[in-house]
């Protein structure tokens, strides 16, 4: 078969993916962007069920390329999944990506090939794709989620997963809704749907320790929305400095350095603030120092239980002991999300005490009972972080899988590259802030590292880098080592490989935070990319 001759292939447009193909095409090199779905957005292209929104305001949120900012305005603090695709749009026509663009066009495999230096990347479309350089932005929810609930094929009414909702909006209106899981998209889908149902349940496994959103709106029009442009190129490049990626970090004082008066107007102003400032721009021991993660809790666990009336749901929401370490599962932010459970057609199962045992032909039946519904969403999350660069069967020198060299543990040097894997880099995935870090900072500054990189190799003559397998042993040990310094280990969560039956428990991202793990990927730039061969 033909292939298609590239210097680099990139996969996944996404915010990662856009961005290196600008990049790299305005540092002259021949590159192409495919994508499985038929439009640019990543996870936004994806997930489009009902209330699915951001949750890192803006105007963090985005590119900082000046061209793209300064003629774009949100709606909303947060803004929705559609005004997201939409900035997209925008996007792809400021940075004209669409000439190097191949839509519905899903990976099969990416095979090394060692005498000609390249990869040959087959897709399921049938095209052939050869590239010096393969470069994986498939993001850290590109490969669903959906337990293996028995009877589920026998429902008579619609089952969805939530990143799968039909592009054709269905009646939802006095309908019987279930919803199965609690996770970010779990809570938001409960936001927009129990309002419109007859009958509405929300299956939990784990309770959500959210957070309230303060969700504010931009009318178009308006002059400024929350901060003036002139602010914004300090603002993009203090992401670098904060540990999340954002424009706050935490604070440089610890929870019982302030005595109680002080730490509850602390905590209050955080509270009220907002957005993720309770979990990541609080005091700097919260996930590390479990007497102090648990004062963050009961701040949290007393505001949510005086939102709810019944005493039950109490317990199952915000119980009096916390259920387990806050901020060590993904936090969300809600908008009025414990007060819908004050009606009388929202109902809460927890599937601990009646687990489901199958799915109906009429609805879910529990240890309980048989609940009939029209539609079933599963917001049961991804195989998050390593299933996406794994669906696509990749293979290194001397054919060796990446599934099977990452079976008894995942290994990558600088959360970038894998040893034995030339040529291949990827952003957003293991052992980097993945998660820990807002998605476009991560994409500007993973992105112009790999970029850099690439442009000096081919200013030296060099064809081939491969990271050094000491390099990589040395990055994958201390994975671990800081995070059993945080207690993110001590927490059941997709971070840790815990969502999917049978996967191996591990930390998949790097806790050192962004600024140390910015710093140390630039050392090693500096050091001439001490950790890899080149040839
Ligand atoms: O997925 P999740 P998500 N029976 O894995 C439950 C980002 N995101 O799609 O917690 C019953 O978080 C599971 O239970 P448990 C964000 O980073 C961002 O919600 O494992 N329940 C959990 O409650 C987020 O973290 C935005 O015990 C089962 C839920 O399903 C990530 O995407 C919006 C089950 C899955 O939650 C993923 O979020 C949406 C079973 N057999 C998503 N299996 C914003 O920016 C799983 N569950 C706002």
């Amino acid at each position: 078969m033909e292939s298609q001759k590239l210097d680099a292939l990139i996969v996944g447009a996404g915010f990662g993916g856009v961005y290196q193909l600008k990049k790299l095409r305005d540092a002259g090199f021949h590159v192409k962007l495919i994508e499985s779905g038929s439009d640019y957005g990543g996870v936004w292209y994806w997930n489009r069920y009902p209330g699915a929104r951001v949750d890192s305001a803006i105007p963090v949120y985005e590119f900082s390329d000046p061209a793209l900012w300064k003629d774009w305005h949100w709606t909303q603090r947060f803004p929705g999944s559609a005004e997201i695709r939409a900035y997209f749009k925008t996007v792809a026509d400021k940075w004209d990506l669409r000439k190097d663009t191949e839509f519905n066009t899903y990976v099969n495999s990416a095979i090394w090939n060692d005498e000609s230096k390249t990869w040959r990347v087959s897709t399921a479309n049938g095209k052939v794709f050869t590239t010096q350089f393969f470069l994986p932005n498939t993001g850290f929810a590109a490969k669903r989620h959906t337990p293996d609930f028995k009877g589920i094929d026998r429902f008579k009414g619609t089952w969805v997963h939530s990143s799968y909702w039909p592009k054709e909006e269905p009646y939802l209106k006095g309908r019987k809704i279930a919803v199965i899981g609690t996770g970010s998209t779990g809570l938001q889908l409960t936001q927009d749907l129990a309002p419109l149902a007859s009958e509405f349940v929300l299956f939990q496994r784990t309770p959500n320790l959210a957070l309230p959103m303060k969700q504010e709106e931009y009318p178009p029009g308006s002059e400024t929305q929350c901060i003036p442009g002139e602010a914004y190129p300090a603002l993009f490049a203090g992401r670098a400095e904060s540990y999340a990626g954002f424009d706050f970090s935490f604070m440089p004082v610890k929870t019982f350095d302030h005595d109680e008066k002080e730490r509850q107007e602390t905590y209050q102003k955080l509270w009220d603030h907002g957005d993720f400032r309770f979990w990541l721009a609080t005091y700097q021991d919260m996930l590390f120092d479990d007497r102090a993660n648990t004062e963050a809790y009961n701040f949290w666990r007393d505001k949510v239980r005086a939102r709810l009336d019944d005493e039950r749901l109490k317990d199952k929401f915000a119980p009096m002991e916390k259920p387990h370490a806050f901020g060590c599962k993904r936090v969300s932010l809600e908008n009025g999300f414990y007060e819908l459970f004050n009606k009388k057609n929202v109902h809460l199962v927890d599937v601990n005490e009646t687990p489901i045992t199958e799915v109906t032909p009429a609805g879910i039946k529990t240890t309980e009972k048989e609940w009939e519904f029209d539609y079933i969403v599963c917001a049961t999350g991804f195989d998050a972080i390593t299933g996406g660069i794994l669906q696509m069967n990749v293979e290194g020198i001397n054919g060796l899988k990446l599934k099977d060299k990452w079976m008894d543990g995942t290994k990558t040097f600088l959360g970038l590259s894998v040893a034995d894997f030339p040529n291949m880099f990827f952003t957003y995935g293991p052992q980097a802030p993945t998660a820990f870090c807002n998605g476009p900072s991560c994409a500007e500054l993973q992105g112009t590292w790999i970029v850099d990189l690439l442009s000096s190799m081919r200013q030296k003559k060099q064809e081939v880098v491969n990271a050094s397998a000491e390099a990589e042993k040395t990055w994958a040990e201390s994975i671990w080592a800081i995070a059993n310094t945080s207690l993110i280990p001590t927490t059941k969560s997709w971070y840790m490989g815990d969502n999917i039956p049978g996967k191996r428990r591990e930390p998949l991202i790097y806790l050192g935070g962004v600024p140390t793990y910015y710093s140390t990927i630039n050392e090693c730039a500096s050091k001439n990319y001490e950790g890899f061969r080149f040839s």
